[in-house]
């Protein structure tokens, strides 16, 4: 069987993870998940790196030990995991034996192989990083450029690794394996350090007791990024030589921030060249999640209310955000309000009414899942499509392209929308058509079926939702066609994402004043601000009958289908239009405003329309599913 090991960093314990450590494991998740759906035996790794010197200074201030310091906030790390259905396999703390041995094994190893050696250093140190800073990398004030805290100076006598004797293995490993590193950008950075030289790097700490001592000298602790790069051949029994560590190392992914990738990408590397072990496949770099254009941080108490979120979209919609809003390596702006329109557009809308309108068509005119006994238009291009998606699918999901992946996957959710739309599927429960609507039927809730199997590393609960809708009582995430069964029963339906309304607002301007409140201020006083424009839900809807209104010649009384209901609309434009020439038409409708009493018709609804001496209603340029919001 192929295997696929996958990893997190370790992250530091010093206080609660936040949602950039979130990001890295919900995009190992999906790795992992995607290689067991296809067969693949999976080791996901992911865990805490403990002996920091950040952990030791926030375990003072509340008066504990390291340890039990350690003891309180791994768990959160662990709780975090299990509320944002992360599947690793291990949960990995380097306080456990198993990885003290193991790193001092590592160490010897390198020691018994002539890379180490004792040497005095003196230089600026991060304890946010744990790394000492180069001369040219210092600037004038001395300050970290990620952290922003004062560096200082350290004078110890240090064990030091022979990093420099790697440096020619290392350019040609980068110059052979092109996709070593994840994205381009990270890798060509990283090649210009390595091509402006390498110097051995210091790996050891004599003031420190807090870590894991030297194997061959107790008075030193291991430098903490040794040791904390070891942890991913130590979680998998290196120090016994264990058949788990046989099976999966060497890793397939190392997946991080872009802060960390040279430790992963150039000194992990030497330092198992070192030990005689094979490389790692990919190491992927990830860009910062970032708050108003800064990156989120512990040290900087720099955080976005990613439980208050996940407490309103639920944990997939905060999954989906993340995956699909950000271009992988690049930054990204956290923004609540995109999180709201990604869930009522994408989710709610496109996939959660599409499963709805399936299931109600489907109750309402079958009793189980019918026979697709009678093809017919656009039924091939479906299935190819299906089978297209997942090629793409699997094309991005190589190059670690998320939102590229989802976005393909979302191409097909919209075609069944438009497949459903342009069948008339509602239309066909008469007698003679009926074989043909049990078709379609099929096919739109097979397509359902397929679509949990392509979103299910992404969202596995909304995947797992709809196969308890379409009736699966064992979820069938077979990627192959036609795998629905006959005669189920399905659901219901009931949504999966329901409706939720907007409760944050955008943060105000850096003057604290909105910028409608500075134009009104300035005598402008027509302008609405971006927020009363959201509060406008306006949907695409498609007229199905128009009918006058007695005694009002000016206004036509019209059902309107939005997606999810059907809306009775009282519009002026009697005579600008024939009634017969609107059915079918797609039309934008006001689903928000309040009911209205129009010549004893009520009306739930305005359509929108440009309006001079004659009437133009408005529609979408080319046909789009019901109900999809415009904005
Ligand atoms: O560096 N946006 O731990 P750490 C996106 N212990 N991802 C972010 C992020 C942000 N704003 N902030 C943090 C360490 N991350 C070491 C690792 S591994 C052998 C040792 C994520 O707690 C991202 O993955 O500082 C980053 O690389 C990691 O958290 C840093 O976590």
């Amino acid at each position: 069987m192929n295997t696929f090991y996958v990893t997190t960093p370790i992250y530091y314990p010093n206080s609660e993870p936040h949602a950039g450590n979130a990001y890295t494991t919900i995009a190992a998740d999906v790795l992992a998940r995607y290689h067991r759906l296809k067969g693949y035996e999976v080791c996901f790794l992911t865990g805490v790196d403990e002996h920091a010197a950040n952990v030791l200074n926030a375990a003072k201030e509340e008066g504990l030990t390291p340890q039990e310091y350690c003891d309180k906030i791994a768990p959160t790390f662990v709780n975090l995991w299990e509320r944002l259905n992360i599947s690793h396999d291990i949960f990995f703390r380097t306080t456990s034996d198993i990885h003290k041995r193991g790193a001092q094994k590592f160490l010897n190893v390198l020691y018994e192989n002539g890379d180490i050696y004792k040497d005095k250093y003196e230089g600026y140190y991060c304890i946010s990083c744990e790394k000492f800073f180069a001369e040219k990398e210092l600037t004038d004030d001395k300050i970290c450029p990620d952290h922003k805290i004062p560096l200082q100076w350290l004078e110890e006598e240090n064990y030091f690794f022979r990093l420099s004797k790697y440096a020619d293995r290392l350019l040609a490993h980068f110059n052979e394996n092109p996709d070593f590193v994840y994205p381009e950008t990270r890798r060509n950075e990283l090649l210009s350090f390595l091509e402006s030289g390498l110097q051995d790097i210091s790996i050891s700490r004599a003031s420190l007791s807090w870590g894991i001592p030297f194997p061959f000298d107790p008075e030193h602790i291991i430098y903490i990024w040794i040791e904390a790069l070891s942890n991913y051949i130590t979680a998998l029994g290196y120090e016994t030589d264990s058949d788990q560590f046989q099976t999966f190392w060497p890793a397939d992914v190392h997946m991080m921030g872009k802060d960390i990738t040279r430790f992963h990408a150039l000194f992990w590397p030497a330092m198992l060249m070192a030990a005689d072990l094979p490389l790692p496949k990919h190491i992927v770099g990830h860009g910062w999640l970032t708050k108003d254009g800064e990156a989120l941080s512990k040290t900087r108490g720099i955080f976005v209310d990613m439980d208050g979120d996940i407490a309103t979209y639920g944990v997939d919609a905060f999954r989906y955000y993340l995956l699909r809003e950000f271009s992988f390596g690049n930054d990204g702006d956290y923004r609540p309000s995109r999180l709201h329109e990604r869930y009522n557009a994408d989710l709610a809308n496109d996939l959660g009414n599409l499963l709805n309108r399936v299931l109600g068509l489907l109750n309402k005119n079958f009793d189980v899942i019918p026979e697709p006994t009678t093809p017919g238009e656009f039924d091939d291009e479906i299935k190819t499509l299906a089978h297209d998606t997942l090629e793409s699918l699997d094309s991005h999901m190589q190059t670690f392209a998320y939102d590229i992946a989802l976005e393909t996957i979302w191409e097909f959710v919209r075609r069944i929308n438009r497949y459903v739309q342009q069948t008339q599927v509602w239309t066909l429960a008469k007698p003679e058509t009926k074989p043909r609507m049990g078709t379609i039927l099929y096919n739109s809730l097979e397509a359902l079926r397929f679509i949990s199997a392509l979103i299910f590393p992404f969202i596995p609960d909304t995947a797992d939702k709809i196969q308890r809708q379409i009736g699966s009582t064992d979820s069938d995430y077979t990627l192959e066609w036609g795998r629905l069964k006959v005669g189920q029963k399905v659901a219901k339906g009931e949504p999966i994402f329901p409706r939720v309304d907007l409760k944050k607002e955008e943060p105000p301007q850096k003057t604290g004043k909105t910028k409608s409140e500075e134009q009104s201020k300035q005598g402008k006083t027509d302008l609405i601000s971006f927020t009363d424009f959201q509060r406008m839900d306006l949907r695409v809807g498609c007229i199905i009958s128009a009918e006058s209104i007695q005694g009002a010649d000016r206004l036509l009384k019209l059902i309107v289908d939005i997606g999810t209901e059907r809306r009775q609309v009282v519009a002026g434009i009697a005579e600008h239009y024939r009634t017969d020439s609107l059915i079918g038409k797609q039309v934008i409708v006001v689903v928000n405003l309040e009911p209205a009493t129009i010549r004893n018709v009520e009306s739930q609804g305005m359509v929108l329309a440009a309006s001079s001496d004659s009437v133009v209603l408005t529609t979408p340029e080319t046909e789009v599913p019901l109900g999809t919001q415009v904005r």
